[in-house]
Order: structure tokens, then C-alpha cells, then sequence
């Protein structure tokens, strides 16, 4: 068990931080301003996460787990992996369902666990262990954007990215992602896809703006972040949460909108920012796929559905990928 392997839980890059400033100073100057979606989640936004994945008005995560239910041992059969490697685990909730089909039917020996939140991290690797003694478990603290290279090595492995988080790149980004995806991947590998799928605007807006206010919470709360982290002085009471869908590029859009005009400094970004009234701030976007749409995204890749699951309504689906 390799849960006790402190110098994989370090993220390794000394340069990032200046990059990573340079990047959201660029990305706040857009016509539409930007926060990279990826700030959402300090502890307290992973765990505002967690609580939207149990709201009603949020059937993304129930639907994914239900059709991993029906979909576990069909996977595992089909992919034959010795190596589970699953990217942003989050909670590490799904990868049991994988973990029980791999004891009763499979090989399986060992589970590579990625994730932004060291937290997060630990605390699934440390509840895995226990539970499932016959796995070697490894977390790696890393954003899977940049971090692939750290997975090692490629053969007989069942890569998964599930929640529908690829979603939440933008298109550039996405191709980048899967096209480093598939060249590291060796014929043997399969990657499981989670997407959330196009239906009625309606259902998706309401997804993203429920009732009890958690999603507008988690939104609200990237500013928290970025003060803490930029030395901003952003007033999160000065901002409301917005959700929409975007029928041409397919994705629901987060924003923040400006209650009034306001003059925002990050310090460490040696920025001010000049907020009108009404002024917006994008902080994700959230791609809906179809078959054909995914397909055409898998292909530009090099990859090729094998199976797709799906659940009766078609709400959601995974995708087993090969190359
Ligand atoms: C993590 N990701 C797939 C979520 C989504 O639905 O795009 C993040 C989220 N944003 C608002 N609600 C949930």
C-alpha cells in the first residue's frame, strides 16, 4: 500500500506560482473577464461541490452512479485493467463501484488516485485502504491538466474521469487534454468518460441554480479564494450568482454579476479591475455532449467509443474510450 508515500502528495512545480498568476492576471483582462474554474474548488468549494451533488435539482452525479451500477462489471470485463488511474477523485465515491467489480470479477492490484485537493485526497485513499485491503492505493496532488506525465507508465490500465468534469474545459483546452490523453495511452488502456448529456435548457439551468442558493454559494465563494490566494479585495456581497445555457456552444455558463460598480484590486497581480454595475465574470463553463458530439471530440484525439452507457432518460452517460 502505498498510501504512505509522502513525496507523491507534493505538487512538484516550483514555477507555477508565477505562471499561474501571469495566467489569471491575462484571463481577468478578457472583454468578458475569466476566472479559470479551477479556483472553485479551495476545501470549502470542494465541499460546497459535494453538497450540490446531493441536490435534486443536481441529477448528474445519482444518474453517473446509477449507470456505473449496471455498467461496473461489463467495464471491467471488457477492459481487463490491472491498474485503476482516476483523475480529479474527489471524493473517491465511484471508483468503489469499480474497486467491487475489479474483487469479484477482475486482477486488478493497484489504484493511482489524482486530485487538486490534498485533503480530498487522503482522506479517499486513507477510507480505500481500509476498505480494500488487496489494492495498492497512490495519490498523486495534481492538476490533470499538467500533470499526466506523472501517472506512470502506460499499459493495462482503466483510466477515469468521471462527474462530467471534462465539461468544464474549454474546447482548446479539452483537445489538448485528450490529445495528450490518447498518445499516453498504450492499446491495452481504456479510458471511462463521464458527460453530462443535452436535453432541455430548462432541467440544465435548474441544475445549476438550485433553490437552497449552494451552487450560488460555490460560485460566490471563487472570490474568496482569489482574495486570499491574490491578496484581492473582491466583496463577495457585491456580486450575485448566474447560470445559463448556451444553445450554439452547447455548455452552461457560470458568471458573477456585479451588484454595483465597484474597483477591485489583487495586489499580488498588481491589478484593478473597474466593475460596472451589471458588469459579468465568467467562472465556468459546463460542456453537454451527445454521442455524435463526444464521438467527434474522441476522434479529433485519436480515440473511439467501444461502449456507451447511458441511463433511461438519457440525462448522462459514460463513455469507454480505446485508441
Ligand atoms: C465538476 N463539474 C462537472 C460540475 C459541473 O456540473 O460542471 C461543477 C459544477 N458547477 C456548478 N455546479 C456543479
Amino acid at each position: 500500500v502505498r498510501n504512505d508515500a509522502p513525496g507523491d502528495l507534493a505538487p512538484r512545480s516550483s514555477t507555477r506560482p508565477v505562471d499561474e498568476g501571469a495566467a489569471l492576471r491575462e484571463s481577468l483582462l478578457q472583454e468578458l473577464p475569466e476566472i479559470p474554474a479551477r479556483y472553485l474548488y479551495d476545501d470549502k468549494g470542494s465541499e460546497l461541490f459535494e453538497r450540490i451533488t446531493e441536490l435534486s435539482v443536481y441529477y448528474q452525479t445519482r444518474t453517473e452512479i446509477a449507470i456505473l451500477e449496471n455498467a461496473a462489471v461489463d467495464i471491467v470485463a471488457r477492459a481487463r485493467p490491472r491498474h485503476l488511474v482516476e483523475l480529479g477523485s474527489g471524493a473517491g465515491r465511484k471508483i468503489r463501484l469499480l474497486l467491487d467489480a475489479l474483487r469479484t470479477h477482475g486482477q486488478g492490484a493497484t489504484c493511482t488516485m489524482l486530485d487538486i485537493n490534498e485533503l480530498f485526497l487522503l482522506q479517499s485513499i486513507d477510507r480505500l485502504s481500509v476498505d480494500y485491503p488487496t489494492f495498492a492505493f497512490r495519490g498523486i496532488v495534481g492538476d490533470f491538466l499538467t500533470d499526466l506525465g506523472r501517472l506512470g507508465p502506460a499499459g493495462e490500465r482503466l483510466l477515469v474521469f468521471f462527474a462530467g468534469t471534462v465539461g468544464n474545459l474549454h474546447p482548446d483546452e479539452r483537445r489538448s487534454f485528450l490529445g495528450e490523453l490518447a498518445q499516453r495511452m498504450a492499446d491495452s488502456d481504456a479510458l471511462l468518460l463521464g458527460v453530462d448529456l443535452v436535453k432541455d435548457p430548462a432541467r440544465l439551468e435548474a441544475a445549476y441554480d438550485d433553490p437552497e442558493g449552494v451552487t450560488a454559494a460555490f460560485n460566490l465563494n471563487v472570490l474568496s479564494v482569489l482574495n486570499r490566494r491574490f491578496g484581492g479585495d473582491f466583496d463577495p456581497s457585491g456580486f450575485r450568482h448566474r447560470a445559463f445555457y448556451d444553445r450554439e456552444n452547447a455548455w452552461i455558463e457560470m458568471r458573477l454579476v456585479a451588484r454595483r460598480r465597484q474597483d477591485v484590486r489583487l495586489a499580488a497581480l498588481d491589478l484593478g479591475l473597474d466593475l460596472d454595475a451589471g458588469a459579468e465574470i465568467r467562472t465556468e463553463i459546463s460542456c453537454k455532449f451527445t454521442r455524435a458530439s463526444l464521438e467527434a471530440c474522441a476522434a479529433e484525439a485519436g480515440l473511439s467509443i467501444d461502449r456507451w452507457y447511458t441511463d433511461p432518460e438519457d440525462l448522462f452517460a459514460l463513455a469507454l474510450l480505446r485508441r
